[in-house]
């Protein structure tokens, strides 16, 4: 809402100010006041001069009377809290789940059971390594925390987009954070894996095999949070109405497919556009094209649990999909941006302890160690134990117990009785018995020795990782090869990559030859210390742990530059424009100056983006519509043919017509390539002035796929 003192002018303290000068018509408004037009100070205080403190005198010094000054002062002082020790860079949004068809077969959560209930959630995205300042496109794994509000208390899925972890044991979880954060001597470098710390810690931790090749994967650096899978990682239970548990692993399948930038996009994105990822999502959003995921669930039965060769409870293992489908039972829809980041997205509180009755833990020793660390830090970074009354920790479900007081305690609960039992309240608010809906722990059998010790079962650290390798499409796997390269060739101390490299030899022996080749070093030996017990029984492939065949046939959310100079014929880009935004995508017109350009008939469009202050990196795909003058223009224009060059290499899909093929010929000259012009898959060119249905949908169907990285000359392409 606008308020009156929105366009205030800055005064100098010696006139007299706005509010003296208006003294008559503030005194009107006063009285005419709605909630949120007059500024107060904290106490309610109507603020009559928002631009003066007090002082002795026009030119004396300020009087610690000033009340108002010192409240608005000190508030500001402690405006910052604690980032998160991990997941500080975040991003939210509030939405609702909804289940497909009843999961009452395998638990009795309530918010699982109808079709018709509509649970709300909040969800927040993050990166994990980076301060809550630094870029969105790092290449680091992504938080996923969903928190649902359901009328039975508060669900946290505090999942990432990868389905495993680094380590085995939470015991280890500070190190493997003080080895990834920037090095402690010197604080570099910020959100970034390169560095010799993380690579140490890696060589000498072989179960954080399978974690790395993900993290080196383009899974690290997705397109965007609604082109990005998310899992629960963790095996958790579900019990029934009948007492019955299965285990069960959580799946978020984004709707949109699995898509990810690639490296040369993150790196420059992380320049252009920090907020790359954030911006995204709310803009999507804010235009109602709301993100979706579907829930999956990975079901396996008590007596089941047995049948694999690794162990449920391991979180560096997934069940390959080929031996358990993944059954999809609802959709999560983002639907609402937050009105204030502060409040919602920055205070949010997640805990994978929050459960309700029908899911349970497993004894996964990550898991179990998650436990408690998720309310102690809160404590220290939220200020209080009460960070539940925060509103958006606040659960829908009525919250009554016995806790009582505290830092900032925001309910004022009535009467004489803070304990149970009692007899003065009546008894109340007094346990609800596990069959009438109260929450009963699954109770599992447990014996065993109290012991600090890994279980044998824990200790094939390899054959996974090799897994996730064979089954990479082969620039899948350059990626990941260029990836090791980049990372360890950051690396400083020999014995650090050496150590590595000696352990990719036992995930594949061609990716370490791969690497070693890149790094310009021998391939070392498999390290003696490193436990290899491949398994016997291994898929070859598992396709779902591809990007390669996830869904190419739409171009919702997609973004496309139209690049246009004056004179541009304005025909063609209608047709695109309209042909686009029919499908879900957003069309920019980018000319080399904002404001507007001449067209060849003489009419004025309007530029949304200037060239300087974009780049194809923002975009999925550019359209060169044609115009004698525009394409002269254009083709003397470094950015505009640094623009069309770069989205070639990247494998984006280009479309030209008429004389906007003279760009793609320029942009192939001034990249070397003999050929004179970029053409073959996903550049689509006509000769026609103005365009037709055919070359739209051409165009439409190479965005959706979303990258060609079948051009055989783009990788000796200089961006
Ligand atoms: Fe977390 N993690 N974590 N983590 N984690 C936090 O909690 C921790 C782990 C995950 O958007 C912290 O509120 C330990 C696995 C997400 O607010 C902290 C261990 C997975 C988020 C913490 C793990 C996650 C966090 C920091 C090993 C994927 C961001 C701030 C035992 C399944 C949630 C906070 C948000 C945040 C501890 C391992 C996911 C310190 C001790 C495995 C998505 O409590």
């Amino acid at each position: 809402m606008a308020t009156p003192n929105d366009d205030k002018p800055a005064t100098t303290g010696l006139e007299p100010s706005p509010a003296d000068a208006n003294r008559s018509e503030q005194s009107a408004a006063v009285l005419a006041q709605e909630p949120g037009e007059i500024l107060t100070t904290n106490q309610g205080l109507l603020i009559s001069d928002n631009q003066n403190s007090l002082r002795g005198g026009a030119r004396g010094p300020t009087l610690l009377e000033d009340h108002i000054l010192r409240e608005k002062i000190m508030h500001f002082d402690h405006e910052r809290i604690p980032e998160r020790v991990v997941h500080a860079r975040g991003s939210g949004a509030h939405g609702v789940f909804e289940v497909y068809e009843s999961m009452s077969r395998y638990t009795k959560a309530d918010f699982l059971q109808d079709p018709g209930t509509k649970t709300p959630v909040f969800v927040r995205f993050s990166t994990v390594v980076g301060s809550r300042g630094s870029a969105d496109t790092a290449r680091d794994v992504r938080g996923f925390a969903v928190k649902f509000y359901t009328d039975e208390g508060n669900f946290d899925l505090v999942g990432n987009n990868i389905p495993v972890f680094f380590i085995q044991d939470a015991v280890k979880f500070p190190d493997l954070v003080h080895a990834i954060k920037p090095e402690p001597h010197h604080e570099i470098p910020q959100a970034s894996s390169a560095h010799d710390t993380f690579w140490d810690f890696i060589s000498l931790m072989p179960e954080s095999a399978h974690m790395i090749m993900w993290l080196m994967s383009d899974r690290a650096i997705p397109r965007s949070y609604a082109m990005m899978e998310g899992f629960g990682v963790h095996t958790f239970r579900f019990i029934n109405d009948l007492g019955e548990s299965s285990f069960v692993k959580f799946h978020w399948k984004p709707v949109l497919g699995v898509h990810s930038l690639v490296w040369d996009e993150a790196v420059k994105l992380a320049g252009k556009d920090p907020d790359f990822h954030r911006r995204d999502l709310w803009e999507s959003i804010n235009r109602g094209q709301y993100p979706e995921w579907e829930l999956g669930v990975q079901i396996v039965t008590e007596e089941d649990e047995g049948q694999f060769d690794f162990d449920l409870l391991d979180a560096t293992k997934l069940i390959p999909e080929l031996m358990v489908p993944v059954q999809i039972v609802g959709k999560l829809t983002l639907n609402r941006n937050p009105d204030n980041f502060f409040a919602e997205t920055e205070q949010v509180a997640f805990h994978p302890g929050n459960i309700v009755p029908g899911i349970d833990f497993s004894n996964d020793p990550l898991l179990q160690g998650r436990l408690f660390s998720y309310t102690d830090t809160q404590l220290s970074r939220l200020g209080s134990p009460n960070f539940h009354e925060i509103p958006i920790n606040c659960p829908i479900a009525s919250v009554d117990n016995n806790q009582r007081d505290g830092h900032m305690r925001q309910t004022i609960v009535k009467g004489r009785v803070s304990y149970e039992p009692n007899s003065l309240g009546s008894g109340y608010p007094m346990q609800q018995p596990e069959e009438y809906g109260g929450f009963a722990s699954y109770p599992q059998a447990l014996e065993g020795e109290k012991i600090r010790v890994r279980s044998n079962s824990f200790a094939d650290h390899f054959s996974q990782a090799a897994l996730f390798w064979r089954s990479q499409s082969a620039r899948e796997k350059d990626h990941i090869v260029s990836a090791f390269c980049f990372e360890l060739g950051k690396v400083e101390v020999d014995a650090v990559r050496e150590r590595v490299v000696s352990m990719l030899t036992q995930i594949d022996k061609f990716l370490a030859y791969r690497v070693a080749e890149g790094l310009g070093m021998a391939v070392p030996p498999p390290a003696g210390g490193a436990k290899s017990v491949l398994s016997d029984d291994q898929l070859d492939i598992d396709p779902s742990l591809s990007m390669s065949d996830t869904r190419k046939d739409s171009i919702i959310g997609r973004k496309v530059a139209v690049l246009i100079a004056d004179g541009v014929d304005e025909a063609s880009i209608d047709t695109v424009s309209k042909a686009l935004a029919a499908k879900g995508a957003t069309v920019k017109l980018i000319a080399p100056r904002l404001g507007e350009i001449k067209s060849r008939k003489h009419e004025f469009i309007k530029v949304n983006r200037s060239l300087p202050t974009v780049g194809s990196v923002m975009f999925d795909a550019v359209f060169i519509p044609g115009g004698q003058q525009s394409s002269e223009n254009l083709c003397a224009d470094a950015d505009a043919v640094m623009f069309v060059k770069e989205a070639y290499k990247h494998g984006k899909a280009i479309a030209a017509n008429n004389d906007g093929t003279l760009l793609l010929e320029k942009a192939a000259r001034s990249a070397g390539l003999e050929h004179g012009a970029f053409k073959g898959p996903g550049v689509i060119t006509s000769s026609s002035q103005a365009v037709d249905d055919e070359f739209a949908e051409n165009f439409i169907a190479a965005i959706a796929m979303h990258r060609f990285f079948e051009r055989s000359d783009m990788d000796a392409i200089a961006s």
